[in-house]
């Protein structure tokens, strides 16, 4: 079954917007199977990132992950890998259309909120970064068969 990683960042944390922003994914039907927080180290933090290492703003987004905790998720479900990208919205909070996490609670592309992995491979290599195997659960809804045919 399809995995995202999911990570709530230090300012959704620090705004209480924990609750909202799980009750999203949720509420859509997805399996929450991997949760902590945690303060992500410089390291883990550059890894992560790796991919924009260099751009711009890649030490301004590094410090502000690594500036409190967060909270790190892996989700489950058939197409959750795009569906949860488009429950975040576009990068850029002001660009996000209302009704996504970012368009509905950010004004500004450094605090955006929500990092969300964007294809199978990003998903796979950074759900192997952040947890280990033994940290993700898998288990079956009981509510299954009215979610999916
Ligand atoms: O995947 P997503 O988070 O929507 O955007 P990316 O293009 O992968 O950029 C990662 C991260 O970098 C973004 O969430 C905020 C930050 N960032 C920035 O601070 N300034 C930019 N011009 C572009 C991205
Ligand atoms: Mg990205």
């Amino acid at each position: 079954m399809e995995r995202t990683f999911l990570a709530i960042k230090p300012d959704g944390v620090q705004r209480g917007l924990i609750g909202e922003i799980i009750k999203r994914f949720e509420a859509k039907g997805f399996t929450l199977v991997g949760l902590k927080i945690m303060k992500a180290s410089r390291q883990l933090a550059e890894q992560h990132y790796d991919v924009h290492k260099e751009r711009p703003f890649f030490n301004d987004l590094v410090s502000f992950i690594i500036s409190g905790p967060l909270v790190a998720m892996v989700w489950e479900g058939e197409g959750v890998i795009a569906s949860a990208r488009k429950i975040i919205g576009a990068t850029n909070p002001l660009n996000a259309e209302p009704g996504t996490l970012r368009g509905d609670f950010g004004i500004s592309v450094g605090r955006n909120l929500i990092h969300g992995s964007d294809a199978p491979e990003t998903a796979q290599k950074e759900i192997a970064l952040w947890f280990k195997d033994e940290e993700l659960v898998s288990w079956e809804p009981s509510l299954k068969s009215w979610l999916v045919e």
